[in-house]
């Protein structure tokens, strides 16, 4: 059995890991002025040139990026190297405005499928496993990323990309897949066919998942672990930082580690910018270290996040970020409340429900309207009215407890909310049509 373990970086002492980033950050800021016109000029409108930059205590002095910026400098604005040097492209999902296009050069691609790597092998992947990767491949990063990463952990690779949900189940029990990779709706969705099909989790091969791209929470990490029967682990990751695999789980399943070798992680107030200490909650901020096509310094994620320094039992010193909350962007403000859906979701998913719900906010006389619509499961599921309306009055006093502000609860039959093969769309808010 071999390991894809990169001990001595993924357990590098803080000096260690301190040398290992000053000489990158200095040699990137190096990279990145010479080849960067558009970084170059917001250099130089600080007054700053690469000889300010001497170590990572002299991040801070550096530009932030937005995703304003890569909008602005789409498509090749951002680029580091002639395109010639550049062997691929991916692209997000995202429905607003311009598409992210990040570019990679072949030495890109290689370390970020270590990065995946990493993160399968912390989910105690080994080449004697089969690793289904049911996360879409193409434009979108989770497919290509953990491919890869699978192959060089050595895993016989099922590339089945998502959706065709029962060949994909088909698969798992014939090649007795052990790893799954995709978003963790995605899995809910698999687990509750399974179920449908008279698989329960002993029937199941699988032992581990690698689930993200997404938010989810503790209870439907739960949820998840039960139907399928197996660990399932959070994974970490954005296109603008090459895709999935920037942060990663390991078997403490207490926040993921960041690859600080590759990316340097810092929190900052998203309002005022300033750097907060490790601990706080506030805007996630990384800066890629090693990224030669597409190097983003300070690249302001939007992610609600904090980060941890304590010490983790599997022996990996690289820090750890929390599961972050939503984006900031996420975050709806509703009759002037702050709501993120994972807050709902967790309320949900403590009340019995399953992870199959939508959030609708509308406006009707000057006031926001706020409504959950959620599944019974089949085992809660009845005509009753006056059982469904007390069900309803209780998840309604559930959301208020945490929120602060009433919703209209919803009660519809199982199986009647469209399931996601990708990223699940939760929100409805049609005050922004
Ligand atoms: O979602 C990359 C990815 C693929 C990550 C597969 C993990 C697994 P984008 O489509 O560019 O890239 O979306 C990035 O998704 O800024 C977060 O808001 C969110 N996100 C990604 N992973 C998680 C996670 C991929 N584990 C955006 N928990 C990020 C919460 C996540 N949110």
């Amino acid at each position: 059995m071999e390991r894809y373990y990169q001990e001595a970086l993924e357990c590098a002492s803080p000096e260690e890991m301190r040398k290992v980033q000053d000489e990158k950050l200095i040699a990137q800021v190096k990279h990145v002025w010479d080849n960067v016109p558009y970084y170059r000029k917001k250099m130089e409108e600080k007054g700053l040139t690469p000889d300010d930059i001497q170590s990572i205590d002299d991040l801070h002095k550096l530009p932030f990026l937005s995703k304003a910026d890569l909008r602005e400098a789409y498509p090749y604005g951002l680029v580091g190297v002639p395109l010639k040097d550049c062997v691929r492209i991916q692209s997000t999902s995202g429905t607003t405005g311009k598409r992210v296009v990040a570019f990679y050069t072949k030495e890109d691609i290689d370390l970020w499928e270590d990065c995946c790597a990493r993160a399968i092998t912390a989910a105690g992947g080994t080449n004697e496993d089969v690793c289904q990767v049911s996360y879409g491949y193409g434009l979108f990063t989770g497919g290509p990323g953990l491919n890869g990463g699978s192959h060089k952990v050595g895993c016989l690779t099922v590339p089945t990309s998502s959706g065709n949900t029962d060949r994909q189940i088909m698969f798992i029990m014939d090649l007795q897949a052990t790893i799954l990779c995709c978003t963790p709706s995605y899995a809910a969705y698999l687990g509750e066919r399974m179920k449908e099909m008279g698989y329960g989790p002993d029937d199941i091969p699988l032992k581990a998942g690698i689930f993200g791209a997404e938010a989810w929470s503790e209870e439907m990490r739960h949820d998840i672990e039960k139907n399928l029967g197996i660990k399932a682990y959070d994974i970490y990751g954005l296109t603008e930082l090459s895709g999935p695999g920037v942060s990663f789980e390991c078997s403490e399943q207490k926040g993921m580690h960041v690859n600080e070798d590759h990316f340097i992680p810092e929190i900052i107030d998203p309002e005022t910018e300033e750097v907060l200490p490790v601990g706080e909650q506030g805007e996630l901020v990384f800066t890629a270290l090693d990224k030669k096509a597409f190097p983003l310094l300070r690249y302001r994620t939007r992610d609600i996040c904090r980060l941890s320094r304590e010490k983790c039992s599997c022996g990996r010193t690289l820090i750890r970020m929390a599961k972050p909350m939503g984006r900031s962007d996420d975050m709806l403000i509703i009759r002037g409340v702050n709501v993120f859906p994972s807050q709902i979701e967790t309320v949900l998913l403590n009340h019995g429900y399953g992870a199959n719900y939508q959030i609708l906010v509308g406006r009707e006389n000057n006031t926001d309207t706020f409504e959950v619509k959620v599944e019974m499961t089949p085992e809660m599921f009845t005509d009753n009215l006056g059982e469904v309306s007390a069900r309803q009055k209780e998840l309604s006093d559930g959301l208020k407890s945490m929120l602060g502000i009433k919703a209209k609860v919803t009660l519809v039959a199982p199986k009647t909310i469209e399931r996601s093969e990708g990223k699940a769309v939760r929100v409805i808010d049609t005050r922004k049509i």
